[in-house]
């Protein structure tokens, strides 16, 4: 459908040399877009790029940091020249770090805001004056379901998703003038690297209490897939939500929805 197209659009996906941006990403390719991501280390970026290969994408990956303003001036300026302006942005890159509020260095909280919502806003920055000058374009923070809940040791993360759902509503009530619609996605509880350590089976063999008690919130009863995340990115970076605008799609299987099964 043509709403859904992404022909002849530029996306750049931070952080998706694997996990959710790497499906997004992909996702965004198999709808038509040329895809560029960067990662952290040029180890991380080969590795996707063999991965987008591996699936027929020719992927254009950058090694850039996202915390650092300069870099990503920089990183843009070579997609710029290298692939075109920058129709879509999808402000995947994050970091997570569970510990107790008491025992976090402040320096520790000061980086998760960094990556999770300081570099948010330094990308949409740095990618806006083209949208607006072109007439538009898409912009997608990824949040949480920590943007709506908090839970113990995530302090730092959960503010800064907390913060990126209200970033989200601030740039798109000042851009929506300029056709750029603003909007986060919040994905739940997926299997990724991410959360790898919340399902680790115990010694015995059994499972993981965290990954029995999200089975117990979630009405799905599984945790998400990177591959959920495919269809909402698609639909978000389309004109088929041209007046979607300050939203947060949560796909999380319904957590948010759900007090929990009973014990
Ligand atoms: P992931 O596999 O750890 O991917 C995160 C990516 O962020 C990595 O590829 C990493 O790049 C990149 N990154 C981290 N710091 C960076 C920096 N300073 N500069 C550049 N890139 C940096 O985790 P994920 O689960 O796919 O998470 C992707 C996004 O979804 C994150 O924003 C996360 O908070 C969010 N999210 C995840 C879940 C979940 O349950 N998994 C749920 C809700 C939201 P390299 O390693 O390639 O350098
Ligand atoms: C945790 C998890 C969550 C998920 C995700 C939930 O420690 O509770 O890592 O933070 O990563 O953000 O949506």
């Amino acid at each position: 459908m043509v709403k859904f197209s992404l022909d002849g659009k530029i996306a750049l996906i931070t952080g998706a040399a694997h996990g959710i941006g790497f499906s997004m990403a992909a996702a965004l390719a198999k709808a038509g877009a040329k895809i560029a991501f960067n990662s952290s280390n040029e180890a991380s970026m080969n590795k996707g790029l063999e991965e987008y290969k591996k699936i027929g994408i020719n992927a254009k990956g950058y090694v850039c940091d996202v915390r650092d303003e300069k870099a990503v001036k920089a990183m843009i300026e070579s997609i710029t020249n290298e692939i075109g302006e920058i129709d879509i942005l999808v402000n995947n890159a994050g970091i997570i770090r569970r510990i107790p509020a008491v025992d976090m260095d402040v320096e520790e909280y000061r980086n998760v805001l960094d990556v999770d919502l300081v570099a948010p806003f330094i990308l949409s920055k740095a990618v806006a004056p083209s949208m607006i000058r072109r007439g538009g374009g898409k912009i997608i923070n990824i949040c949480s379901l920590m943007s709506e809940l908090g839970r113990e040791t995530v302090s730092a993360y959960a503010a800064a998703k907390g913060g990126l759902k209200m970033l989200t509503r601030t740039l798109a009530s000042e851009w929506g003038k300029h056709n750029i619609q603003v909007n986060g996605i919040g994905p739940g509880y997926i299997a990724t690297s991410q959360t790898a350590p919340l399902r680790e089976k115990q010694t015995d063999g059994s499972p993981h209490p965290f990954d029995s008690f999200i089975i117990a919130k979630t009405p799905a009863e599984r945790w998400g897939k990177p591959e959920d995340l495919e269809g909402p990115a698609v639909f978000l970076a389309s004109d088929a939500s041209d007046f979607v605008n300050g939203h947060i799609l949560y796909v999380d299987g319904g957590i948010l929805a759900y007090i929990g099964k009973q014990p």
